[in-house]
């Protein structure tokens, strides 16, 4: 009985936004109805098993919300359908909203289906310290403009802990980020033109100012570790790991807008301690920590490559590297299958000093949260037990997503 109340309750807040509607429901195990006055009819038959478990459904819409000419806005979302609104029924559909990904329907009335947000990223200097350009370059384009208002409401450069960037000289700081245009010809922006590099190293390719080589590239300076951190690494657990260096982060405060329910993004992870120090002290980590503001609740990551690994060398699944063959290959206790070889690493330095190292390839990433809640994400790359041996995380193409989760891993 409890599923049955369940979905009743679901009914009724699917048919809450729209006067005039009318919902039916019969059963095996006896029906109920609930009508509203007049208007469509959404007729639904539920044929229950008996035991409260899942039944057959099958659902028949007539025409939702069709209620005669103008004025109006039934939906009470500042839109009637002469204004735009594709859905005068849905409060969560209409012109002023963002498109949400992965629902399969057309949020913002603009005629496509779950179609990436319009960039902002033309044009956005390589060595730009401005965060708001970071956020620019990962589709962070809309701003929350007011208290009440849904986008970005922040973001600045801060140590991986969430402490502020106090620095006598930032430049070294600063080296560790970057927006590029590609990482070398075979890694291209998910969205838009420019996507953000954040590395224990230089945020750089070897064609840009300022490059140098991973296997080194000290920035000179420690960091304390963000929450939850130095994490557990199962497949190797007995290793002294040390302190973090070389840190770089970047901190978005977002308000999520009435139709979402979670943030989506895309990631990859490169590291020069693939392969030769693996399962050793030297576990450079890109970790994503989020805090629920309105709450107060934190998570202490959201960020896993397709294994639920988090992003840490002696952890992380490594699908860029070399075996030398195409057989399963092994380094220190991890297997890799490198299905997508050294392709990935070309042109970005990581094939190079002592390499092919290794890169996760492209992921993506859902972050859950509450429609109207302020979520502040933030993105750390840094070394572990010293300065060398550079690793790089890139961020791309952020947008709104719903409750259930998109694909981990793009094709
Ligand atoms: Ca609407
Ligand atoms: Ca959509
Ligand atoms: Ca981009
Ligand atoms: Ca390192």
């Amino acid at each position: 009985m409890n599923g049955k109340r369940a979905w009743i309750f679901a009914s009724v807040i699917l048919a809450g936004g729209c006067d005039g509607e009318s919902v039916e429901q019969t059963s095996s195990g006896g029906g109920s109805t609930i009508t509203n006055s007049g208007g469509a009819t959404t007729a639904v038959t539920s044929t229950g098993t008996g035991t409260g478990g899942a039944g057959a459904m099958t659902t028949t819409s007539a025409p939702p919300c069709d209620l005669g000419g103008p004025p109006n806005d039934i939906d009470n979302d500042g839109y009637s359908p002469e204004e735009g609104d594709c859905d005068d029924c849905s409060p969560f559909v209409n012109p002023g909203l963002p498109e949400v990904g992965h629902n399969e329907a057309d949020d913002n009335c603009n005629g496509e289906v779950d179609e990436e947000p319009a960039p902002c990223d033309d044009n956005l200097a390589l060595d730009s310290t401005d965060p708001m350009d970071a956020a620019r370059a990962i589709e962070l384009c809309k701003l929350a403009t007011n208290d009440s208002n849904w986008g970005l409401v922040k973001a600045e450069w801060k140590m991986p802990s969430g402490e502020p960037l106090e620095m006598a000289d930032p430049s070294v700081y600063h080296i560790g980020h970057g927006i590029v245009s590609d990482f070398g010809p075979n890694v291209l922006p998910k969205a838009g033109k420019s996507m953000l590099l954040l590395s224990s190293g230089t945020a750089r390719r070897p064609t840009d100012a300022g490059y140098q080589s991973p296997e080194g590239a000290e920035r000179g300076y420690a960091n304390q570790y963000p929450l939850g951190h130095p994490a557990e690494t199962p497949p190797c657990p007995q290793q002294n790991i040390g302190a973090a260096f070389d840190g770089v982060a970047l901190e978005v405060t977002l308000r999520l807008p009435p139709n979402a329910q979670s943030v989506y993004f895309r990631n990859n992870f490169y590291s020069w301690e693939m392969p030769n120090r693996l399962c050793t002290q030297y576990n450079d980590s890109f970790v994503c920590t989020a805090t629920y503001n309105d709450n107060g609740v934190n998570i202490k990551d959201c960020l896993y490559d397709h294994f639920n690994n988090l992003f840490m060398v002696n952890t992380v699944q490594f699908r860029a590297c070399d075996c030398g063959g195409p057989e399963l290959c092994s380094f220190a206790m991890q297997t890799y299958d490198c299905q997508f070889g050294v392709e990935p690493l070309l042109g970005t330095g990581f094939e190079t000093a002592g390499g092919p190292h290794g890169a996760t390839g492209w992921l993506n990433a859902t972050v859950p949260g509450m429609p109207g809640e302020e979520l502040t994400l933030r993105f750390s790359v840094y070394d572990v037990s010293d300065g060398k041996g550079t690793s790089t995380g890139i961020l791309d193409g952020f947008h709104w997503a719903g409750a259930k989760e998109g694909p981990r891993r793009l094709p």
